[in-house]
């Protein structure tokens, strides 16, 4: 049964693929799954037929038969688990690649994004000179940590996994700051992962969808 997911009918990012329908998508691309993808705009998001689908009225979704899910992890996970390509077979490796998912979600991911709502929302705070510092110092904190945990290592447990997928979808969200580059093992890691023909494959098509429709092209 050929899943649908939902996606922005109109990114903000102009087709950057930094919303998280990116990383369904690549999930679904290394294990070689076609997809259909519903388009939708921030008003339909939150509309009643799309918040049965999604309670925050968010993208992305998942529908395949009678299943329907949210929340980019899970879906990942989900794709993961029903296809060969992205878990070993192992299962203490299996158990290794979830956690790194759950630390690219839990723990490497909320910083991201704190330090991008301080620099997006919250420059015109009176405690925007103080917090940012701070902000950043944590976000450097845990980009050490995990760039000494990777080591020169290509992949974080051997093969590429659904791990790696999370984790280098999670550190993309900084690609566009200059905090990357200050850890070379980590931009390369990323690096790598743009690399892989799955991913190529996946922002070609959420690019497109901008592209598509930009008056400009
Ligand atoms: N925890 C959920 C998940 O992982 O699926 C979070 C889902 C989520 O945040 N969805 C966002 C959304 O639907 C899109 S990805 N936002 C609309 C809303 O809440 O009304 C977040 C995102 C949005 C835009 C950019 N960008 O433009 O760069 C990047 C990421």
């Amino acid at each position: 049964m050929t899943p649908t997911i939902t996606a922005f009918e109109r990114s903000p990012d102009r087709g950057r693929g930094l919303a998280r329908d990116m990383r369904v998508r690549w999930a679904l691309e290394e294990v070689g799954q076609p997809y259909e993808v519903r388009l939708v705009s921030f008003g339909a998001m939150k509309e009643p037929a799309h918040r049965a689908l999604h309670p925050f009225g968010q993208i992305p979704t998942y529908e395949e038969g009678d299943l329907v899910m949210f929340e980019s992890g899970a879906i990942v996970l989900h794709i993961a688990e029903r296809h060969a390509g992205l878990l070993p077979d192992d299962a203490n490796a299996r158990a290794r690649a979830i956690t790194w998912m759950f630390a690219a979600l839990s723990t490497v991911e909320p910083p991201i994004l704190d330090l991008q709502t301080v620099k997006l929302l919250e420059r015109d705070k009176s405690w925007y000179e103080q917090r940012l510092p701070l902000v950043e110092h944590r976000m450097r904190e845990r980009l050490g940590q995990f760039s000494i945990r990777l080591g020169d290592a290509d992949w974080l447990d051997g093969a590429f996994s659904a791990g790696d997928l999370m984790m280098v979808a999670v550190l993309l969200r900084l690609k566009a700051s200059a905090m990357l580059d200050e850890y070379p093992r980590l931009a390369a890691y990323v690096a790598r992962g743009e690399a892989r023909p799955a991913y190529k494959r996946a922002f070609a098509a959420q690019l497109a969808v901008f592209t598509d429709k930009s008056p400009t092209g």
